[in-house]
């Protein structure tokens, strides 16, 4: 069995250094900054430097302010992302899986990208960093389900890096809040176990789905990009035995979005 295998049985985590080309990583952040950018002109009138980086996220807030159901959205259109999409299924991240003891990996939920910030919270609420929980509560996939998070700026406890319990992935799961996403453990647990992670750009943190994490703080002023892929292995026993089961529900809106939208002159417009 290979160290980072052993390592991650014990530890229920591995943090793999340098382990991401920094290009890739960045043509992921560009992308998704390139499409903010066009809601954020759209909305605040600016055309910002995506590069600039307190310019940058000071028109992200100010979009989040203004427009919250554009903000949602766009949010959600930046994970769908070519980009993040060919990373979630390049040959490295199989790889990588296929050590750590998934012998058939397949995609367990669509790939996700969070961007945190105290900013970027309603009323105060701490809708933006994840209270205490096990991956799996989400997923419910085969018992080998993994993730991998990794930030796309470098991330230490400042911006808030992800803190996680070690050897928690073998304690079963815990009670929880809610399965949502805004659930938490409501066991008490011990703010000393949890450990602070520290990442540079590159560096990739795969863990069990069991293991009980929680985001880190993020006391600076910066927006904290990371990624989260989430796979299942389909040799797993127990998860043939459940017939696959698929706990991610894509549903699509029940009403149109824009009412009485496209008229027919616009679509003849589109294939004139
Ligand atoms: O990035 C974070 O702060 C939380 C991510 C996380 O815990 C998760 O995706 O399960």
């Amino acid at each position: 069995m290979s160290e980072i295998r052993k390592q991650f049985n014990e530890d229920g985590f591995v943090i793999l250094r340098n382990f991401l080309d920094k290009e890739i990583v960045n043509e992921i952040y560009t992308e998704a900054r390139k499409i903010f950018a066009v809601q954020i002109k759209r909305v605040t009138g600016k055309s910002v430097d995506i590069d600039n980086k307190s310019e940058f996220e000071n028109a992200m807030f100010e979009f989040f302010e203004k427009d919250f159901t554009a903000f949602v959205n766009t949010g959600k259109t930046v994970q769908h992302s070519f980009s993040l999409h060919r990373l979630g299924v390049d040959p490295k991240i199989e790889a990588v899986l296929k050590e750590v003891g998934l012998s058939s990996p397949i995609i367990g939920a669509r790939a996700a990208m969070q961007f945190n910030s105290r900013f970027l919270s309603k009323n105060g609420s701490k809708h933006w960093k994840l209270d205490a929980h096990q991956d799996w509560r989400t997923g419910q996939g085969s018992l080998d389900s993994t993730v991998i998070w990794f930030p796309m700026v470098d991330a230490g406890a400042d911006i808030g890096a992800l803190q996680v319990i070690p050897g928690s992935h073998k304690i079963g799961l815990q009670e929880s809040s809610t399965s949502g996403y805004q659930g938490g453990i409501t066991a008490d647990l011990k703010e000393d176990a949890f450990i602070q992670t520290e990442f540079q750009v590159g560096d990739i943190l795969v863990f069990s789905a069991f293991l009980i994490h929680q985001s880190g703080n993020n006391i600076t002023n910066n927006i904290r990009w990371s990624v989260q892929l989430r796979y299942n292995n389909l040799d797993e026993p127990t998860f043939i035995e459940r017939g696959y089961p698929m706990a991610y529900i894509y549903q699509p809106e029940k009403e149109l979005v824009t009412p009485d939208f496209p008229t027919v002159a616009q679509l003849q417009e589109v294939f004139s």
